[in-house]
């Protein structure tokens, strides 16, 4: 994978108009992206020897747990208050976004939450009044709004600029 990316990037820059790049970039965001965008550098370790790393790119919960697991990872499952603090301490103050996807979507069949990586779902950290919609059915954590690192349900995808719009969302991904 990292070879081909590589020997693409080559044969782009050697071949490949600037205009036609752009439009490379733009019609596969998630595979221009590249699995070398893994920052061991930005990249922190808990305790439990999980690695995690922010990221300040703003797509779908949808991709974003796609993209997480391209690289080997998945979006971040909070499951102790303790990891809950973990997150807030070094995660979030390196992000720009207002919110972060987190790793958590409710299944519309059962309605209940459930973890992307199937991990008990007993413990959370709801901002006051959340979850507060049944359509809403993805979540998110708030960082430069509101009560920082309490979760929100929302949208898959909301589109705009306003402060709950996808493009003020970023995300996190884990690595066990
Ligand atoms: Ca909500």
């Amino acid at each position: 994978m990292e070879h081909t990316h590589k020997s693409g990037k080559r044969f782009l820059s050697g071949v490949l108009s600037a205009a036609m790049l752009a439009n490379f970039c733009t019609v596969m965001p998630i595979t221009a992206f590249a699995d070398d965008d893994i920052d061991a550098e930005v990249q922190t370790t808990d305790s439990n020897g999980h690695r995690y790393q922010l990221f300040d790119t703003s797509m779908s919960w949808t991709d974003a747990e796609s993209y997480c697991e391209s690289i080997g990872g998945h979006l971040v499952t909070i499951t102790s208050a303790e990891e809950q603090q973990y997150v807030i301490e070094n995660l979030l103050p390196t992000g720009t976004k207002k919110t972060y996807f987190i790793g958590l979507s409710r299944d519309t069949d059962t309605a209940e939450w459930n973890w992307v990586t199937d991990e008990a779902f007993d413990y959370t950290n709801w901002d006051y009044g959340e979850p507060n919609s049944t359509t809403e059915n993805y979540v998110h954590m708030y960082a430069n709004m509101g009560n920082v690192g309490t979760w929100n349900n929302t949208y898959n995808f909301l589109e705009g600029d306003w402060a709950y719009a996808t493009s003020n969302c970023g995300f996190i991904c884990e690595w066990e």
